[in-house]
C-alpha cells in the first residue's frame, strides 16, 4: 500500500480566512495550449480574524506562475514561497492590497475537467469544488466572497461567443481584426467555486422571462451548430422553473441574462454557475426522435435544479465543504418539489424514493457510508454522493412534514431573509425554521451527523375488548464506518389505519383527534395508543414515505393485499406492491439456493394484476406497478453472501411468472396504451408510454414466438426515441438475430450523434448474456469510445459495473479485474471519474465467498498501484477498511 496517503480535512478544524478578498479582476487570454491568466485582487486582513497575522497562502495546481506584483511593485523570488500546490507570501502590507498575479495554464491538456479546458474545440470551465485553483493563486474556499470583473479576450473564427458570468459590459474586436474581448461583470458577491467562463463557436436559442416585478431577463441556450431544436424544451423548463420558484419560494431572479451553455465533456450533470450554468449536452439536446420520455423528465428538473441553486447554493452559499447538503439537499428538495408539481406528485414521489433506496441506501449499508454533513474527507470530489443529495433532500422534507408546509415556508422565508448574502452552515439552516415556528429541532439534527438507514420494526397489537390498537415501533440504528454507536433520532412517521373495507379509520392518538396523521418517533422504543378503533386495522406506515428508514412489520398476505388494493395513500399502495414483489423474490432466491419450491410468485402476481387493473389511476401510476423491484434492490435486501447469478434467476422466474398470468391485461394495455396523436413529451402522453412498455417488457419476459416478434416489431416501428430505446434494451438483453438487427440499425442511424448513440453503448453493455464480457471489451476499443469522454466510460465501464449485476459479478472475477484496468487507466486521466468508477464495488463484502475474494483482490490491487489520485486513494482505502 501506498505511504504517502493525502490528508484528511476535518470539519472541527474549520477557521474562517485570515484574509478576504474583495474584488476580482480577470483577464483571460484564451489559446488552446497557453490560455494567459491575469489576476487582479483587492486583499485586506479578515476583521473577524483579528489577532492571526498569517502570511498569506494561496492555493494553485497545474499553473506557470509568470509574475507576481503587491500594490504594482513585482516581487522578488525570496518574497514569495511556490509548492505544488500553494503559493505563499512571506510579507504582506498590514492594510488592504493589490495583488497581482499572471498564470498560464493549457486547457488542450487538461483532461480532469476541472478549471478551463477544451470540450469538442470549446473553452469552458468547471470549478466546483476545487478547480478555481487550477486557473489562478487564489483563496480557493466558499467562504472567501468576491465580485468580479471578467474580460475575454480570443480569436474571432475559434470562439466567436464569449461568456462569463453576470452582465455583459462591453465587447469588441482587437486591433488586426482576428481576435476579439467580452467585458462581463457579475455584481453579487460570490465564492470562487461559482466563477465561469465559455468561448467557442455555438449557437444560441433564445427568449426572455418577465419577472414578478416585471424586469425582463434575457435567456439564452448555446449548443452545437445544427442543434438548435433540440434546446427548446430545456428552455421551455427554465421558463416555468423561474416561474415557479417565484410562486412557491417568492424567489426573484437577479441579474439581465441567464445563459446556459451545453458541452460534450463533463464530469457531472450540470453546474449552476452564478448567470452561466453550465451542461453535460445529454442534459440539453432533446426531441421526440433522439431522447427518451425518462431525458426529457431528467432535462426538466436538472434544467430547475440548476436554476434553485441561484437562490439556494449562490445567494447563501455554503461556510465550507462541509455543508454541502446545505445546498444540495435543500436544491434537490427543491427540484422534487417543482416536479411533482408539474407532474403527477405520487408518481414523482415513487420515483425519487425508488432512486434514493436503490443508490442512497446501498451507500449507507456499506463502507462508503458517511453522514449527511461529513464530519472529515479527504478528497471533496468524492463526496458529492447520493447521502449529500438525496438524504440531504430527504431531511429537509422531513422538516417539511413536521412543521406543515406553512411552517415550513416561514421558515424559508426567514433563512433568505437572514443569510442572503452569506457562506452559511447547516446549523444556521435549521434554526432558521425553530426559530420561525418555535420547534426544537435538536434532536432532528442527528439526521445531519448519524450515517446509516435507521431500521423501524414495527408492530400492531389490537385489543377488541377497549377497542384500542397499540402501535410499538422500535428504531435500531446499525454501525456504521467511525460511527459504533447512535443516539435515537427523531422520526416522523405519517400513517393510516385501514378498517377491514380497506376505508381509513378515523385516528385518535391517546384520545385526541390526529389530524396530520404524523406521529413523531423520539425515543428507541415507543407505543402509539390509538383509541376509538372499531375493528383490528391494518396499518399503513411511512405514508409517502415520510423518513429515510426502512420498516419491518409483519403483515399476512391477505393485509399486504388490502394494502395494495385500497390504501387511500397511493404512495403506499405501491409501496405495499413492491414490498410484497420484494418479499416474494427473496422467498425464491432462498428456494433456489435449498432447492425448495415456493408459490408465493402465483398469489403477487394475481394481486398484482387486480391493483393493475384499476383503470381509474393514471397509466404513469400503473406502469410504476408492473415494474419489480431491480436485482440489486434484491441484493440490498438480502444483504450477506449474495449470489447475484440466483437473483438474476429469481427476478427472471418470476418476471416471466407475472408474464404468464397476467398475459390478457397486458396484451390489453399495450394495444390500449398505443400512442394517439403526434408525440407529446407531457407527463400523460409519457405515463401511456410507460405503461405500454412495462406490459412490453413484461411480455417479452415471457419469450413465446409471438413475444418476441412483438419485441422486434415494437423497435422496428417506433417512431419515438422512448419505445425505440426500450425494445432496444430489451433485444440486447435477449441477444439472437432480432438484437443484431436491431443494434445495428440503431448504429447505423446515430452513429453521428455524439449524445444519442451512448444509449447503442450502454444496451450492450447492460446484457445479461454471457459473451457481455467480450463485448464490452470490444466497445472500449471501438472508435467512438474514448476513456477521456465521461459519458463514454459512463455508457459502457458504468453501466456494465452498475447496471448488469450478473455479468459484472460473473464468478471468475473477470468483470473485476476488467473494473480494475479501467479505473488504474481513468486514474492517470481523470481522477474524478475513475474514483466514481471504483465505487461501483463497494457492497463487495455482501458478496458470497468466491465473489467477495475476486473482489478483494481487485481491490487490493488497485491499493497496491502506484501515484494513486487522492480520489481514487480514498475511495479504496475506505472499501477495504
Ligand atoms: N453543483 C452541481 C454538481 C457539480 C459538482 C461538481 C462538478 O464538477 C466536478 C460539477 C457539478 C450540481 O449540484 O448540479
Ligand atoms: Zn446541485
Amino acid at each position: 500500500m501506498k505511504l504517502e496517503t493525502a490528508r484528511p480535512v476535518h470539519l472541527k478544524d474549520y477557521r474562517p480566512p485570515a484574509y478576504l478578498i474583495d474584488r476580482v479582476n480577470l483577464d483571460i487570454s484564451l489559446e488552446p495550449t497557453r490560455t494567459r491568466v491575469h489576476s487582479k485582487l483587492a486583499v485586506r486582513a479578515n476583521p473577524k480574524a483579528v489577532g492571526r497575522r498569517e502570511p498569506l497562502r494561496l492555493d494553485g495546481e497545474h499553473l506557470e506562475l509568470a509574475s507576481i506584483a503587491i500594490d504594482g511593485r513585482p516581487l522578488a523570488k525570496k518574497d514569495y514561497k511556490l509548492t505544488d500546490t500553494t503559493l505563499t507570501l512571506t510579507k504582506t502590507p498590514s492594510g488592504p492590497f493589490t495583488l497581482d498575479i499572471t498564470t498560464f495554464v493549457n486547457p488542450e491538456a487538461n483532461k480532469a475537467l476541472q478549471g478551463i479546458y477544451r470540450s469538442n474545440k470549446v473553452y469552458c470551465s468547471q470549478c466546483e469544488a476545487e478547480g478555481f485553483r487550477r486557473i489562478t493563486y487564489f483563496l480557493d474556499r466558499p467562504d472567501v466572497l468576491a465580485t468580479y470583473t471578467v474580460r475575454l479576450e480570443a480569436d474571432i473564427a475559434a470562439a466567436p461567443i464569449l461568456l462569463a458570468n453576470g452582465n455583459l459590459l462591453e465587447r469588441g474586436t482587437l486591433p488586426g481584426g482576428s481576435r476579439h474581448y467580452a467585458i462581463w461583470r457579475d455584481p453579487h458577491p460570490k465564492p470562487c467555486y461559482l466563477f465561469a467562463i465559455v468561448g467557442g463557436n455555438l449557437a444560441p436559442i433564445s427568449s426572455t422571462f418577465r419577472t414578478m416585478s416585471g424586469r425582463n431577463v434575457d435567456l439564452a441556450i448555446y449548443v452545437e451548430h445544427g442543434k438548435e431544436a433540440r434546446a427548446a424544451w430545456a428552455m421551455d423548463s427554465l421558463k416555468r422553473s423561474m416561474k415557479w420558484d417565484e410562486e412557491r419560494f417568492g424567489r426573484e431572479y437577479d441579474l439581465d441574462v441567464f445563459n446556459i451553455v451545453a458541452v460534450s465533456d463533463f464530469n457531472m450533470g450540470a453546474m449552476e454557475n452564478k448567470g452561466l450554468n453550465i451542461f453535460n449536452d445529454r442534459l440539453i439536446l432533446a426531441s421526440p426522435e433522439t431522447a427518451t420520455d425518462a431525458i426529457f423528465e431528467a432535462i426538466e428538473s436538472v434544467v430547475a435544479h440548476e436554476y434553485f441553486h441561484n437562490w439556494t447554493g449562490n445567494r447563501i452559499t455554503c461556510r465550507d465543504w462541509f455543508q454541502l447538503c446545505l445546498k444540495e439537499g435543500l436544491t434537490v428538495y427543491r427540484d422534487q418539489e417543482f416536479s411533482a408539481d408539474e407532474r403527477s406528485a405520487t408518481v414523482q414521489r415513487i420515483i425519487d424514493v425508488r432512486g434514493l433506496k436503490t443508490h442512497q441506501f446501498a451507500e449507507d449499508a456499506g463502507p462508503l457510508a458517511h453522514p449527511v454533513r461529513p464530519e472529515s474527507y479527504i478528497e471533496i470530489n468524492n463526496f458529492y454522493t447520493a447521502t449529500v443529495y438525496e438524504k440531504g433532500a430527504e431531511l429537509v422534507r422531513m422538516i417539511a412534514t413536521i412543521l406543515g408546509r406553512d411552517g415550513f415556508r416561514q421558515g424559508m422565508d426567514l433563512y433568505f431573509e437572514r443569510h442572503d448574502g452569506d457562506a452559511a452552515t447547516v446549523d444556521e439552516f435549521v434554526t432558521c425554521f425553530e426559530d420561525a415556528s418555535g420547534v426544537d429541532l435538536s434532536q432532528f439534527k442527528l439526521w445531519y451527523s448519524q450515517a446509516g438507514t435507521p431500521e423501524l420494526i414495527a408492530n400492531l397489537r389490537y385489543d377488541k375488548d377497549k377497542k384500542v390498537a397499540n402501535l410499538e415501533v422500535e428504531q435500531i440504528l446499525a454501525p456504521t464506518p467511525g460511527q459504533p454507536s447512535k443516539k435515537p433520532m427523531h422520526i416522523p412517521i405519517r400513517l393510516g389505519l385501514l378498517g377491514a373495507n380497506g376505508h381509513d379509520l378515523d385516528l385518535r392518538l391517546d384520545g385526541k383527534p390526529l389530524e396530520d396523521g404524523v406521529v413523531s418517533l423520539t425515543k428507541r422504543k415507543q407505543t402509539f395508543r390509538f383509541s376509538d378503533v372499531p375493528s383490528r386495522p391494518v396499518p399503513s406506515l411511512l405514508r409517502g414515505f415520510s423518513a429515510p428508514v426502512n420498516v419491518t412489520l409483519d403483515l399476512s398476505d391477505e393485509d399486504a393485499e388490502l394494502l395494495m388494493a385500497s390504501d387511500s395513500d397511493l404512495f403506499n399502495r405501491w409501496q405495499a406492491a413492491n414490498t410484497y414483489a420484494a418479499r416474494t423474490l427473496v422467498e425464491s432466491v432462498k428456494a433456489l439456493t435449498t432447492g425448495k419450491r415456493t408459490n408465493q410468485g402465483l398469489r403477487f402476481a394475481r394481486a398484482l394484476g387486480s391493483a393493475v387493473q384499476d383503470d381509474k389511476l393514471e397509466p404513469a401510476y400503473r406502469a410504476e406497478l408492473l415494474k419489480l423491484p431491480t436485482q440489486s434492490d434484491i441484493a440490498r435486501i438480502i444483504g450477506k453472501n449474495v449470489d447475484p447469478a440466483l437473483v438474476h434467476r429469481a427476478h427472471r422466474q418470476l418476471m416471466k411468472l407475472v408474464g404468464k398470468t397476467l398475459g390478457p391485461l397486458l396484451e390489453d394495455l399495450y394495444r390500449d396504451m398505443a400512442d394517439r396523436g403526434p408525440f407529446s413529451p407531457d407527463a400523460e402522453s409519457a405515463g401511456r408510454r410507460a405503461l405500454r412498455n412495462a406490459a412490453l417488457t413484461l411480455l417479452a419476459a415471457r419469450g413465446t414466438p409471438t413475444d418476441v416478434a412483438r419485441l422486434a416489431q415494437h423497435y422496428g416501428t417506433a417512431t419515438n426515441m422512448t419505445d425505440r430505446a426500450h425494445a432496444l434494451f430489451l433485444l440486447a438483453g435477449r441477444g439472437g438475430t432480432e438484437a443484431k438487427v436491431a443494434l445495428d440499425d440503431f448504429y447505423a442511424t446515430w452513429e453521428k450523434d455524439n449524445v444519442v448513440i451512448d444509449t447503442w453503448f450502454a444496451a450492450q453493455a447492460q446484457s445479461p448474456l454471457a459473451g457481455t464480457l467480450s463485448r464490452v471489451k470490444a466497445l472500449i476499443k471501438h472508435p467512438l469510445f474514448s476513456l477521456t469522454a465521461p459519458n463514454k466510460v459512463r455508457a459502457v465501464v458504468g453501466t456494465f459495473a452498475a447496471a448488469n449485476p450478473v455479468q459484472f459479478n460473473r464468478p471468475d472475477g473477470a468483470g473485476y479485474a476488467f473494473l480494475t484496468d479501467q479505473v488504474l487507466a481513468l486514474d492517470k486521466i481523470n481522477p474524478q471519474i475513475a474514483a466514481r468508477m471504483l465505487g461501483t464495488l463497494r457492497s463487495w463484502r455482501a458478496l458470497e465467498s468466491g465473489r467477495r475474494a475476486k473482489a478483494r483482490k481487485a481491490l487490493q490491487r488497485i491499493a497496491r498501484a502506484k501515484s494513486l489520485s487522492p480520489d481514487v486513494q480514498e475511495i479504496v482505502l475506505r472499501v477495504l477498511e
